[in-house]
C-alpha cells in the first residue's frame, strides 16, 4: 500500500498512529505529497480528485479518502480493534467527528493567512473557526474525559493528533489554560511511542 502524506498533517498522522500502535508501519510506504485549495501541487489527484492528502493506494483496489476512509479500513485490515463494537462505537465516531472539525477550522485558519492574500482576510471568520475548536475543547474537557481514559480506540488518537495539531500551529492561543484534565491526559498519550514518532517537524 502506498500513502500520499506529508510529515506536517495531521489527518495522515492519525493513519500513522494507527499503524504504530498496531505495529504494522512497515506495511505501507510512504508518498510525500501537499498542495492547497489553490495550488494543489503535488497532491494526489488520480487518487483523490479533491486534492487532498492523506490518500491511502492499494494494489487490485481503487484508493482510499479521507483519512476517516482510511483508519477504518486499516483498523479492519489489521483487525486492531480500533473502533470498539456496541454502543461504544457511536461515543468513538462522535469524538473521533469532533476531533476532525478541531482539525478542519484549524487548518483553515493557517490556510487563511499563509494562502488568502492580506487585503482578503477576514479577521471574524479566523476567530469564528477559533470558537469551533475552543467548544469543541470545552466539550472535551466537560464531557469526554471518562471516554478518552477508556480502551485506546480511534477517537482517542484522533483527539490527540487534534491536540499536537493545535500546538504546531496556534501555540499561541494557550488552549490548556482552564482544561487541567484534557492537558494532562495529552501529556501523558503524547509519550507513547506511537505519537513521539510521528511529531511534525518545525
Ligand atoms: N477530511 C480530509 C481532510 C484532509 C485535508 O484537508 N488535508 C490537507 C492537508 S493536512 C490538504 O490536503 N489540503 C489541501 C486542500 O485543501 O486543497 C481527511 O480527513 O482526510
Amino acid at each position: 500500500m502506498r500513502l500520499f502524506y506529508s510529515p506536517t498533517s495531521p489527518y495522515a498522522r492519525k493513519i500513522l498512529v494507527l499503524l504504530a500502535e498496531v505495529g504494522k508501519s512497515d506495511a505501507v510506504t510512504l508518498e510525500a505529497a501537499s498542495g492547497t485549495p489553490v495550488n494543489a501541487g503535488t497532491a494526489p489527484l488520480a487518487q483523490n480528485p479533491l486534492g487532498k492528502i492523506p490518500a491511502l493506494e492499494r494494489e487490485g483496489a481503487c484508493a482510499l479518502y479521507d483519512s476517516r476512509v482510511i483508519t477504518r479500513y486499516l483498523d479492519t485490515h489489521f483487525e486492531a480493534g480500533f473502533y470498539p463494537q456496541g454502543a461504544r462505537l457511536w461515543d468513538t465516531l462522535t469524538l473521533e467527528a469532533t476531533a476532525d472539525g478541531i482539525l478542519d477550522a484549524a487548518i483553515l485558519m493557517v490556510y487563511e493567512t499563509r494562502v488568502r492574500p492580506e487585503e482578503k482576510r477576514f479577521d471574524d471568520w479566523v476567530e469564528g473557526q477559533w470558537a469551533k475548536v475552543d467548544r469543541a475543547l470545552d466539550a472535551m474537557e466537560n464531557r469526554w474525559m471518562a471516554h478518552l481514559h477508556g480502551p485506546l480506540d480511534m477517537g482517542q488518537i484522533a483527539v490527540a493528533c487534534a491536540l499536537g495539531y493545535v500546538d504546531f500551529r496556534h501555540d499561541a492561543r494557550n488552549w490548556r489554560e482552564g482544561r487541567p484534565a484534557l492537558a494532562k491526559w495529552e501529556a501523558d498519550f503524547a509519550a507513547r511511542d506511537s505519537m513521539k514518532a510521528t511529531v511534525a517537524p518545525s
